[in-house]
């Protein structure tokens, strides 16, 4: 990485702590990704932008400040970043997925709170991520009660504005939903001083739409039989969407595609024939956890599909582009929103008919369900999952792990047995 030193100093972050952080990452990125053979030319841009995490975006992060934009930092695929574009402000993602982060938030919550909360809680308190310390305003949301709780503890810190997200949807509950997005608009109006009308959220929700678009381009090539790219690199394009500027993440997305395009007509695959094709469904993957993905495909699996919110929870439904006032525009970025299947929503029978539609059209030989330590509400949905998918015959699997390397061995051991299951089949 450049010698951002300078820069990070005058975010106020604890740079030598943060020194450890980049001392670490490297090895692990060149350990998982860089070992991998035949992989796209095109996954140069996000090895790229790996290797200047903490730099690049951070610094155009602060060039935007500087010429008086707000940044927006957000934690869930809830909180519509059509609103914060449509403000000419930048929304980018701040989940923890380190356990480098995990001990910082363990100063102020419960050891027995889930690690994505404690590492996006850590992130912040310890100074060691620029992200979390350029980000003007944090938007929360009502969704598990560690995060509901943790916000408070957040706005001693720093301006947060909690979203009240309903956990039904029933038809008064997406008008909820859209009152509530129409509140948070004039939150982002007068931190910003821009007005959103509906010209700008037009464009806003043309800019979303089209990273969209190109996520589920990058997954249906995944449904082919010779799988042009792995699971571990589209998980790294799913973590970097949640901050790269828009315009840009689309447009290599595109390019990628493009010629993965190629690939899939030569018949090219970067895994054996016969490799088991897994469908990993659960809790989100914040970047850098990369575990179970490089324990699948390490051990004879191919991860062809993610139903996570670092996966198709993220792209899936475009926001209706045809409205052309501005409550009919917040009316369809409702209604889009809504359509998202978090545990967090009672019931969520939804997200078990999505995990059943995805078995099938990607064609997957068995499906593991992946839930974070002490997330409670995918741990109990986890039940009606793996009951839905035994009842349809597929094979299933449901692991609870953290960000510790501790388990890495027990994981690999489970998962092995369970390809080798699926070999037998
Ligand atoms: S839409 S999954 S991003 S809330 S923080 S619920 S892991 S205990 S992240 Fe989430 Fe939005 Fe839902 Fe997706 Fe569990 Fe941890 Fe809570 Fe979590």
């Amino acid at each position: 990485m450049a010698d951002y030193r300078k820069m990070w100093e005058d975010l106020g972050m604890d740079v030598d702590t943060h020194d450890q952080l980049c001392e670490v990452l490297p090895q692990a990125f060149g350990d998982v990704y860089l070992s991998q053979e035949n992989r796209p030319e095109g996954m140069d841009y996000y090895n790229f932008v790996v290797s200047e995490i903490h730099g690049v975006r951070p610094a155009e992060l602060i060039e935007h400040q500087k010429k008086g934009g707000k940044v927006f930092g957000t934690f869930c695929v809830y909180v519509p970043d059509e609103i914060v574009f449509a403000a000419d402000a930048i929304a980018t993602g701040l989940c923890g997925g380190s356990q480098f982060w995990v001990p910082g938030g363990e100063k102020v919550l419960p050891s027995d709170t889930c690690p994505l909360i404690k590492a996006s809680v850590g992130a912040r308190l310890d100074r060691t991520c620029p992200f979390f310390r350029i980000a003007d305003m944090y938007v929360g949301e009502t969704t598990c009660d560690g995060k509901k709780k943790a916000w408070e503890i957040l706005a001693e810190d720093v301006p947060v504005h909690v979203m009240d997200l309903p956990q039904m949807k029933r038809e008064k509950d997406v008008r909820a939903w859209e009152e509530e997005i129409k509140d948070f608009k004039k939150v982002v109006e007068d931190f910003t001083g821009n007005e959103v009308t509906s010209e700008k959220l037009a464009e806003s929700i043309k800019l979303i739409n089209g990273k969209r678009k190109a996520l589920k381009r990058l997954y249906e090539l995944r449904k082919n039989e010779n799988l042009p790219i792995s699971g571990k690199d589209v998980l790294l394009i799913s973590q970097i969407a949640f901050y790269d500027d828009p315009a840009r993440f689309t447009e290599m997305t595109n390019k990628l595609c493009d010629e993965l395009d190629k690939r899939v007509e030569e018949g090219v695959s970067v895994f054996e024939k016969g490799t088991k094709r897994i469908l990993l469904t659960g809790t989100p993957l914040a970047i850098p956890n990369w575990k179970i993905h490089n324990i699948i495909e390490t051990s004879g699996g191919a991860v062809v599909c993610e139903e996570m919110c670092t996966g198709t929870r993220y792209f899936e439904n475009l926001v209706d582009e045809t409205q052309t006032d501005l409550d009919s525009q917040i009316k369809a970025i409702a209604e889009r929103y809504m359509g998202i299947k978090c545990a967090c929503f009672t019931p969520n029978t939804g997200r078990i008919d999505d995990i059943i539609k995805y078995a099938k059209e990607y064609n997957v030989d068995g499906v593991i369900d992946v839930n974070l330590k002490f997330c409670s509400t995918y741990a109990v949905e986890g039940y009606l999952v793996e009951k839905a998918l035994k009842e349809a015959g597929i094979p299933v699997l449901g692991i609870e792990t953290d960000y510790t390397d501790s388990d890495a061995q027990q994981m690999r051991t489970r998962i092995s047995a369970f390809i080798e299951m699926l070999e037998e089949r």
